[in-house]
């Protein structure tokens, strides 16, 4: 079935039919402020901390609600309607609605009984508060008295979980006010006088937030809940709506909430404009902001533009036309907004995650980064730098780095305050060398070496340049070896459910060591450090010639060895005895030579492959779990027990593409990519333009349903799976390789691409309908000697044509 599809040009997804089998939402916002909403207006909003700043309430695991909702009552016929289907939900045979998610605003049409309406949420650019636009249009031919009244339901604590659970003290803490045209929130409001000597004031201990309706009178308000509701009455049917009044109670305990109301009589064709406004205002910033919303009509599509604006541009450093409209939907447009969100919220704030995880997961956001880099690449710098001031001077990255991180005066996994705080225990034994391809790509993408020798400080104490960090980060592998000789497990490596123990040996991480070994060789060739160049192509032959002999196994590489000894993942064993990570890493590291990668990609192929994307391991653990085998705790065919995990795919593709597989890589992208399954979202039911952490496998009852939507380390792994693997996008330290590997069928494509401050118009030709592989390669009219573009050769404007 499908609910929607893809506006590219205006970078929208539209969903036309609002009964989505799971809430389907944007964010909105910045690291300031930010919200979700869903296409049925569902979600929350929060200041800075989705955990410690929450605003608006949302009840998680509860079909959506609360929400930001407007509610249309008609006071003739008494009958009444909400601007997003739900929740009041009239019957969709007379009720027609649009929701249009956009970058960082969402607009819900409606038309029910003669009235359109039109709300456009969105939080403007650098500001900490959102704005509901209501325009009311009457489309009957008659005279129509309306009563439109918005409603935000507040949190009573600023921490989400103390409102939902803690209520002998949250419900005490929390009153609202009416003033004018705004209802005020106060949390602490009884402090107000005392910081100030009995004058009451504006005052920091005191947690004000704001609803305010602009633009039209307030002819109605209502700051408690129960009042709003009524009791024994939902969010369906509030009597606060379904009388036609707002009693004027005020909050004071129990629950609060905003609700105010506008009556609008409007001729026939006439169009009536307000806007609600929601943010942590103290009275003073709340008269002010509600005085800028005076002309509704005129402010909001002005802000509207600029926020626009401002992402579309952002996305124009690269856009892709080929002959896959749904890849061109997800990496022009969706995708990259998903590794935005990825990049600005990490794990903490989505339908899924609450915000309780108050800091950055290093893995997570170092890989995130990566996302970006070629849309961002001085904003991802930026996170770069803050995540290498989270690497410990051992070499290890902290497993959580706090949202206060407080570089060079942070305790460590080795101290027990540490553990405490962060629940983490250990260092884990992968974190630190995720700074390798992140750090590669921003070099190559943006030809800043001298970003190598930046200072930057320890977690802990003491500081270094990029390249000694990085340098740390190999010798923090090379201390924790396990009895063979390759990386210990430490706590765990990038699967959080295989716990191979401080003395397993983990074969993932190996190959990432190898690939770490071979990105610091060549820093240090181009640094002229000539000395440890060749320290390191030695490590990087002696450590690649022990991990082949080590993990090599019949036609795969193992996962690793446990703690006992044990071997996991031999295709001899009756569980888990093909893992994909181990057989994409080893492409992605070079440590496969062309020979083995053949052999273990057909392996993949054959053992791992679906129709919805390829499995993490097979057979899933049930009665052979080893110790360490944590994923046995899951249903088989879900998570890391054999679930399609998402950003695995990204690696797998990347891999296929290295290999010059085009048709494959693409087979692969395609079975995991949302749009792609547009049409069968009663399968998928994940929002169709997003991706989710991952795909239930052939041995779920529920093959192909996704879930954990939007904050995923997928979103980063697809895009850099696509663009340098499939696209061949592939920028190193002096320029530029084009080395598509794209299906035979395509006849080729075309990119716009910015690179280092120039442009670059790319077209890819395939006449011979071939998979991967160059005849020729034209800048600017002259021809190149092969398939690279030496970034000095550019000039501002660049018309490339490369024929496979
Ligand atoms: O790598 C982890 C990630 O850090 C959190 N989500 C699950 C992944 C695989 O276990």
């Amino acid at each position: 079935m499908q609910y929607g599809y893809f506006d590219d040009k205006e970078r929208e997804y539209v969903i036309t039919c609002p009964d989505t089998p799971a809430p389907w939402v944007n964010y909105l916002g910045s690291p300031e402020y930010g919200a979700i909403i869903s296409n049925n207006a569902g979600g929350y909003s929060f200041a800075k901390s989705g955990a410690n700043g929450r605003i608006l309430r949302y009840v998680f695991n509860q079909f959506d609600e609360p929400g930001r909702y407007i509610y249309i009552r008609d006071n003739l016929s008494k009958d009444y309607w909400s601007a997003s289907w739900q929740p009041v939900g009239k019957n969709l045979t007379r009720y027609k609605s649009e929701c249009r998610h956009g970058m960082a605003y969402t607009k819900m049409r409606a038309l029910y009984a003669g009235i359109s309406s039109e709300v456009l949420y969105y939080v403007p650019l650098d500001a900490a508060h959102e704005v509901w636009a209501v325009a009311v249009r009457n489309d009957s031919d008659v005279v129509r008295e309306l009563t439109v009244t918005g409603y935000a339901e507040f949190t009573n604590n600023p921490n989400y979980e103390q409102d939902q659970v803690n209520l002998q003290y949250s419900q005490f803490i929390t009153r609202t006010e009416f003033e004018n045209d705004h209802i005020l929130q106060l949390i602490h409001g009884n402090l107000d006088a005392v910081a100030a000597n009995g004058k009451e004031v504006d005052n920091k201990d005191v947690g004000y937030r704001l609803f305010g309706l602009a633009g039209q009178r307030v002819s109605g308000y209502c700051g408690n809940k129960e009042s709003f509701l009524g009791r024994y009455h939902g969010y369906g049917d509030p009597q606060g709506v379904t009388t036609g009044k707002l009693d004027g109670s005020m909050n004071y305990n129990e629950n609060a909430c905003g609700a105010l109301s506008a009556v609008l009589v409007l001729n026939p064709g006439e169009t009536a404009h307000l806007a609600f406004i929601v943010g942590a205002k103290n009275r003073e910033e709340s008269r002010a902001l509600m005085a800028r919303y005076a002309d509704p009509a005129a402010v909001c599509p002005e802000e509207l533009a600029a926020l626009k604006a401002h992402w579309h541009t952002r996305l124009e450093n690269f856009q892709i036309h080929t002959p896959s409209a749904e890849m061109n939907s997800m990496i022009n447009t969706w995708n990259a907004y998903n590794c935005f969100m990825t990049f600005t919220w990490s794990r903490a704030a989505s339908l899924i995650y609450c915000g309780l995880r108050n800091g950055y997961g290093y893995r997570d956001t170092v890989q995130d980064i990566q996302g970006v880099i070629h849309l961002a690449p001085e904003q991802a710098a930026e996170k770069i730098r803050f995540m290498l001031s989270a690497q410990v001077d051992n070499g290890g990255g902290l497993p959580l780095v706090k949202f206060t991180h407080n570089p060079g005066h942070e305790d460590t996994p080795d101290d027990p305050s540490y553990v405490q705080e962060t629940g983490h225990p250990a260092y884990r034994a992968d974190d630190a060398l995720w700074l390798f391809p992140t750090v590669y790509k921003y070099l190559a993408e943006t030809g800043n070496l001298a970003f190598l020798d930046e200072v930057i400080p320890y977690a802990n104490k003491g500081a270094a340049t990029v390249y000694e960090h990085l340098q740390r980060a190999i010798d923090f592998s090379l201390e924790h070896l396990g009895p063979h000789g390759m990386p210990a497990g430490l706590y765990a490596d990038w699967n959080d459910c295989l716990r191979l123990g401080a003395e397993g040996e983990s074969s993932f991480v190996a190959f990432q060591l190898v690939l770490a070994l071979r990105i610091q060789k060549q820093l240090a060739e181009e640094k002229g450090d000539a000395a440890a160049a060749e320290k390191l192509a030695k490590q990087l032959a002696d450590f690649s010639a022990l991990v082949e002999k080590l993990c090599w196994n019949e036609d795969r590489y193992i996962r690793g060895f446990t703690e006992k000894g044990e071997v996991i993942g031999r295709r001899t064993d009756p569980e888990a005895n093909l893992w994909l990570n181990p057989q994409s890493w080893a492409v992605i590291s070079g440590l496969a030579d062309s020979e083995k990668a053949e052999t273990i990609l057909h392996t993949v192929q054959e053992g791992l492959n679906t129709e919805y994307g390829v499995m993490l391991m097979q057979p899933p653990y049930h009665a052979h779990a080893f110790d360490g085998a944590l994923a046995v705790i899951y249903n088989a065919g879900v998570k890391e027990n054999a679930g399609i995990f998402s950003q695995s795919q990204g690696w797998i593709i990347l891999a296929e593409a290295l290999c010059g597989h085009g048709n494959r890589a693409f087979s692969y992208y395609k079975a995991n990519s949302p749009a792609e399954q547009n049409g069968c979202a009663e399968i998928r039911k994940l929002e169709p333009y997003c991706y989710g952490q991952f795909t239930e496998g052939k041995d779920s009852p529920h093959f192909g349903r996704s879930h954990v939507h939007w904050l995923t380390g997928t979103a980063s792994t697809m895009m850099v799976g696509a663009v340098e693997g499939i696209l061949g996008v592939r920028p190193d330290l002096h320029g530029l390789r084009l080395s598509p590997s794209i299906p035979a069928a395509w006849d080729g494509f075309t990119m716009e691409k910015s690179f280092r401050g120039k442009k670059l118009h790319i077209t890819v030709q395939n006449p011979a309908h071939k998979e991967s592989g160059f005849t020729s390669l034209m800048l600017n009219g002259a021809a190149m000697p092969d398939n690279y573009i030496p970034a000095d050769k550019l000039a501002a404007e660049n018309e490339i044509v490369l024929t496979m």
